[in-house]
């Protein structure tokens, strides 16, 4: 039965990737034929640069990492430098990790947060937002020698080219990042200061302007803010990013960030990623909503084993 479920799951890939591959080349000869700026920029960006990514996981999310990882190198020419913010990572997850590199090389940067990092964030910062989650509000310190990284949760998965992020400008922009469908629920973000007019996006798919941030001070402002707005979060790391960055930041295209929960499953075939940004994980249910593009990729991971034990003993399971 399974085998059978992966053969589906194949097909459907190459179809996909058949569609988002003609897309890509839409995309490109348009941009090329019709805008000399873009025509431009996209000459003096090598293809030889590396694409900087940073996560911020622990080590029980590492199998999760894994997944969304091998979605990015599956789908790319591109060199990939990984950049992983975490409180520690055991050898045997980085082992695995080092694994992916069968799949295509790439450079791995593991960055521990140690106690003497987390003495310098202020008292009322770590008891408000105290988890691994808020790592990537202190990126700008921890990789301080990037200017431009891509950040991504590790609750999706890419169906389309990481390059197609990194050629996003964002110099004008402290980040670019999808509206949030939170946007659509009347009330829930009524208690939220934001800007006039600002929707607010999500923050699970973002492209960071690190210079920026580093020129205005961005991180001091999150611990303000932190200390201001403290009892209107709710989701605190990522409303502290919405009161804090807002209105400078440059709007995605849901097709970039997917959330499954928006709506019009029916477009599937043009989106770049597909994130279970709710309550529902992919790998809670195989028959989830779109869960089969999770473990079509899950399966190249060295951590399939424990993501599929997991899984089964969550779940009762039919086959
Ligand atoms: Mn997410």
């Amino acid at each position: 039965m399974r085998e059978k479920v992966l053969n589906i799951l194949k097909n459907k890939r190459t179809w996909l990737s058949a569609v988002c591959g003609s897309l890509l080349f839409a995309t490109f000869y348009l941009a090329s034929g019709s805008n000399k700026l873009s025509s431009t920029q996209m000459t003096s960006a090598p293809n030889t640069e590396d694409i900087h990514v940073v996560f911020n996981v622990d080590d029980n999310y590492a199998k999760f990492l894994s997944v969304t990882m091998i979605s990015i190198l599956q789908n790319t020419d591109e060199h990939l430098h990984f950049h992983i913010l975490t409180d520690g990572l055991s050898e045997t997850s980085l082992n695995k990790l080092n694994e992916l590199k069968k799949i295509k090389p790439f450079e791995l940067d593991i960055i521990k947060i140690d106690d003497k990092r987390i003495a310098q964030i202020p008292d009322y910062f770590r008891d408000t937002i105290n988890s691994v989650a808020t790592y990537r509000l202190l990126a700008s310190s921890l990789l301080p020698n990037l200017d431009k990284v891509i950040y991504l949760d590790v609750d999706l998965v890419l169906l389309g080219d990481i390059k197609e992020y990194w050629q996003i400008d964002v110099n004008d922009y402290y980040l670019a990042a999808a509206v949030d469908p939170l946007n659509e629920k009347e009330g829930m973000l009524k208690n939220l200061p934001l800007p006039d007019k600002a929707l607010y996006f999500n923050s699970g798919v973002m492209i960071l302007n690190l210079k920026k941030w580093r020129q205005d001070d961005v991180e001091k402002k999150f611990f303000e803010n932190t200390a201001k707005y403290a009892g209107v979060l709710l989701l605190p790391d990522q409303d502290l990013l919405n009161l804090t960055l807002l209105p400078q930041v440059k709007y995605l295209d849901k097709r970039y960030n997917f959330m499954i929960e928006s709506e019009d499953l029916e477009k599937e075939h043009e989106f770049l990623t597909i994130h279970w940004a709710g309550f529902f994980k992919p790998w809670e249910k195989k028959d989830g909503i779109m869960a089969e593009y999770f473990w079509g990729y899950a399966e190249y991971s060295p951590f399939y084993p424990e993501i599929a034990q997991m899984y089964y003993s969550a779940t009762p399971h039919h086959y």
